[in-house]
C-alpha cells in the first residue's frame, strides 16, 4: 500500500481581513496560497465550529488561490456567538457575495461535515460558479440525524459520553435535547449558558475520532469556542437548518454534472454513513471514497489521504 498523504505544510495567509455582510455581521476571512491561481472556498464544519489553521494546509498553495472564513457567529467573525440573522441562506448568500469580492466567476467548493451541507446548499442554489465540489462526512442536516446523533442511537455507542451530554437536562425535558438545549443555550444566565455550551461540545469532541484523544477534547471546552459552536448548532438543528426534509438529495440533479469527489468514514459518528451512501447512489458520476477505518475528523488518517487526493488531482483541471 501506498504511503498515506498528509497536509502541506504550515502555511500563513497573505492577506486577511473583515468583510460587512450586513444584519450586523462582520465575516473574518483569510486569503491562502497563489493569487491568481486555482480559485477554491473552504467551508468548516458545526455550523459554528470557525476555521483552523490546518485547513489552509488541505490545498496546495503553488496551485490555488484559497478562501476561508468563518461563517456568521462564530472564529473570529462578530458578533461573537449571534443568532440573528444567521441562516443557512444567509451563509449562502456570503459566499456569493465573498465570490464577487475575491473577483472570480467561478471556483472550487470544499466542505466537511456541516460544510458539506452549506457546499450542497450553495451548489445547489447557484451550480454555474461551482467548478468541482470536494465533500467530506456527508450532513443532510435531517431530522434522522439528529434522532441519531442528539437523541437515540450514538447514546448506545458512547453510553459514558452520553451521561455527561444529558447531566445538564432534567428528566422530563430529555424527550426533545435539542429543544431542551436551546432554552439553556439562549439563556439570560451566563453561567447556565456556558455550562450548556460545553457539555453540548465536549458530546461533539468526544465522538467524531474513532479514537478518542484528550487533547483534542479539552479544545471543544474552551469557552469562546464552545459558546459559539454550541449556540449555533443549536439553532440551526432546531430550525432544521430551514430546510425542507430531504431537500439537498432531492436536488441533487441540479449538481450532477460538476466534477465532484465524495470523503466518508465508516464510522462517523455525527454524520452517519448512510446519507453519504444515499448521495453516492443519487449521484453514481462522483467519486465516493468509503474510508473502512476512520470516524468523523477530516484529520484522521485515511480521510485526509483521500482529501489530499481530491484536492490534488482538481489543481491539475484549471
Ligand atoms: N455537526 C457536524 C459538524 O459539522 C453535527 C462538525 N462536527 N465537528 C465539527 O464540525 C468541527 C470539527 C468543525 C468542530
Amino acid at each position: 500500500m501506498s504511503v498515506l498523504r498528509g497536509l502541506y505544510p504550515p502555511i500563513d495567509p497573505y492577506d486577511t481581513g473583515f468583510v460587512d455582510v450586513g444584519d450586523g455581521h462582520r465575516l473574518r476571512y483569510e486569503r491562502v496560497g497563489t493569487p491568481g491561481a486555482k480559485p477554491a472556498v473552504f467551508l468548516h464544519g458545526g455550523p459554528g465550529g470557525g476555521i483552523s489553521p490546518d485547513h489552509r494546509r488541505l490545498f496546495d498553495p503553488a496551485r490555488y488561490d484559497l478562501l476561508l472564513f468563518d461563517q456568521r457567529g462564530c472564529g473570529q467573525s462578530t458578533p461573537h456567538a449571534g443568532l440573528d440573522a444567521n441562516t443557512t441562506w444567509h451563509l449562502v448568500a456570503d459566499i456569493e457575495r465573498l465570490r464577487g469580492l475575491m473577483g472570480v466567476r467561478q471556483w472550487l467548493v470544499f466542505g466537511g461535515s456541516w460544510g458539506s451541507t452549506l457546499a450542497l446548499a450553495y451548489a445547489q442554489t447557484h451550480p454555474d460558479k461551482v467548478t468541482e465540489l470536494v465533500l467530506r462526512g456527508i450532513y443532510f442536516a435531517s431530522p434522522a440525524e439528529y434522532r441519531w446523533y442528539y437523541q437515540f442511537g450514538v447514546s448506545e455507542i458512547y453510553p459514558d459520553r452520553w451521561d455527561d451530554f444529558v447531566a445538564p437536562i432534567p428528566e422530563n425535558e430529555r424527550h426533545d435535547m435539542v429543544a431542551a438545549y436551546r432554552k439553556r443555550l439562549t439563556s439570560d444566565d451566563p453561567v447556565e449558558r456556558m455550562k450548556a455550551a460545553r457539555a453540548w461540545s465536549l458530546w461533539e469532541g468526544g465522538t467524531i475520532k474513532l479514537v478518542p484523544e484528550g487533547d483534542f477534547i479539552a479544545g471543544f471546552a474552551e469557552d469562546e469556542f464552545a459558546l459559539a459552536f454550541a449556540r449555533i448548532e443549536n439553532h440551526y438543528f432546531y430550525h432544521r437548518a430551514w430546510l425542507e426534509d430531504d431537500q439537498l438529495l432531492r436536488d441533487v440533479s441540479k449538481i450532477r454534472h460538476i466534477p465532484a469527489t465524495i470523503v466518508h468514514g465508516r464510522y462517523d459518528m455525527p454524520c452517519p454513513l448512510r446519507n453519504a451512501w444515499a448521495l453516492h447512489k443519487a449521484w453514481p458520476e462522483a467519486d465516493f471514497r468509503l474510508i473502512e477505518a476512520a470516524g468523523h475528523a477530516h484529520a484522521e488518517p485515511g480521510i485526509l489521504d483521500a482529501l489530499m487526493r481530491a484536492t490534488d488531482a482538481y489543481a491539475a483541471t484549471r
